[in-house]
């Protein structure tokens, strides 16, 4: 596999999670056989590093983009991490960023730095024997992240025609932020529809929300917060006991159809750094039907927001209350840590019929297993999830930055670069599809 990461939230990101692949490796307790544990490893150095340096550190299998300095300056310069970036791979002219305007990013420095990005990319790919297929990290709002990524994501799909592009992007807050947010992701999310085969998306209204209550963490930083991404990236990604676990088989098994390609994630447990020590364990079945509970339709976004901010509940669940859920494309169950004789894995709450449109088979549900613990977590489970609620995050920012269109305010920003009007009506009216795809999706009533 390689990771791209874009701009800023991007290399963020990717440096949080190459740094949580270097612990999930050194983890003192695997909970698995030495040989299974091995296994495990290699596995896991094949998927994120290319080699070694001198002094015996990883080198991340990953490419830096970026256009402003800061940030990758600072990724690269951690000397005492297990693992560190080939500066070789960083790709940055510095030109001040792309001042949150997609437009910039795609038409500008797209142009500028896409050749240098596509040798980079040939070189890396060159070395592997079997590549896995891209993994791209960038926020929706700035203008490198958006911009170029898109431009990216558009001459990869090209070159690569058959290669797996997994994309994460992250979404930015509903209020504050720069205004010209919701038209670099209403731009960015219609590139990506096209050209990546699955984007799983994150919110980061949600993350932060999940890291204030359920780690309580008042303080809550984008560090926390990348720490909460790529830990949910990272549960999904791992190797589990499926061989040749790869992003093929991930696309296969999530974003088959076409008209739906996205994805989000939801995982549990998530305990408070504080009380790490006294936390209980529960049975796989109490947090399978937590995850579950996640599905649950909301009547507003508050209450969506409020069943992924709870903590698991041994209790509730079991009493036969009747919820609506948001009907599934596919789903896919990662669950991580031992199962026992008393204590196995159940998959019937997820399997169940009412999930999924009439017209999906019986493959819509995928369960992954892996004994070995991960993080040092005696268990985690991630829930990979495609299903109708994703309309929701995409039609807030289309509604968004479609009152602004009205207006045309900003337009002539984005105009200075080259964008048309038509580009934005088409970039609207993909989303808009997209919308209403996934609104219009009914679960089986079993009549
Ligand atoms: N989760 C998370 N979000 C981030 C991070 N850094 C920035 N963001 C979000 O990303 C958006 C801004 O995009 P950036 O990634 O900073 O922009 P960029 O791609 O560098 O583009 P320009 O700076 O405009 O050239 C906002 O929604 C921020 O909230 C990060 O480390 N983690
Ligand atoms: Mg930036």
């Amino acid at each position: 596999m390689l990771t791209i990461q874009f701009g800023q939230c991007g290399n963020q990101l990717g440096r949080d999670l190459f740094s949580k692949v270097s612990a999930d490796l050194a983890s003192p307790s695997p909970g698995v056989s030495y040989g299974a544990n091995y296994e495990y490893a290699e596995n896991t150095i094949e998927k994120w590093y290319d080699g070694m340096t001198e002094r015996g550190r990883h080198l991340a299998r990953a490419i830096l983009v970026d256009t402003e300095e800061k940030v990758v300056n600072e990724i690269c310069k951690d000397a005492n991490a297990s693992w560190t970036y080939r500066t070789s791979n960083v790709v940055c002219q510095s030109g001040g960023g792309c001042a949150n305007n997609w437009a910039y990013g795609y038409k500008i420095n797209g142009q500028r730095l896409s050749n240098a990005v596509s040798n980079v990319t040939r070189q890396e790919i060159e070395k592997l024997d079997r590549f896995q297929g891209f993994l791209l990290l960038l926020s929706s709002a700035g203008g490198t992240g958006s911009g170029i990524g898109s431009r990216m994501v558009e001459i990869l799909r090209e070159e690569y025609e058959t290669k797996s592009i997994v994309a994460a992007i992250v979404l930015p807050f509903t209020f504050g932020e720069v205004c010209t947010q919701n038209y670099n992701t209403v731009l960015t999310l219609a590139e990506f529809s096209d050209a990546a085969d699955l984007s799983v998306l994150f919110e980061n209204q949600q993350v932060h929300a999940m890291s204030a209550s359920l780690l309580k963490n008042s303080n809550t930083t984008l560090c926390d917060m990348n720490s909460i991404i790529s830990e949910n990236l990272l549960a999904a990604l791992q190797p589990t006991d499926k061989a040749r676990y790869d992003m093929n088989f991930l696309i296969s098994k999530i974003a088959a159809h076409p008209n739906f390609r996205f994805a989000t994630i939801k995982s549990t447990p998530y305990v408070p750094a504080t009380s790490l020590q006294y936390e209980l364990t529960h049975k796989w079945d109490v947090y399978i039907r937590h995850l579950k509970q996640t599905l649950r339709i909301s009547k507003s976004q508050t209450e969506l927001t409020h069943v992924q901010l709870k903590t698991p509940n041994p209790i509730l669940g079991r009493t036969i209350v009747s919820h609506t859920y948001s009907p599934c494309v596919s789903n896919i169950l990662v669950t991580r840590g031992k199962s026992v004789q008393n204590d196995v894995v159940v998959l019937e709450d997820l399997q169940k019929r009412h999930l999924y449109p009439e017209w999906t088979t019986l493959e819509s549900f995928t369960h992954l297993h892996q004994e070995r613990k991960f993080l040092n977590r005696d268990k985690f489970l991630a829930l990979i999830t495609n299903n109708s609620e994703i309309h929701r995050p995409l039609n807030a920012y289309l509604d968004k930055a479609w009152s602004s269109y009205k207006f045309a305010a900003f337009l002539h920003q984005y105009k200075q670069f080259g964008l048309e009007e038509d580009d934005f009506l088409e970039a609207f009216a993909k989303v808009e599809n997209i919308v209403q795809e996934y609104k219009s999706l009914k679960s089986f009533s079993g009549n």
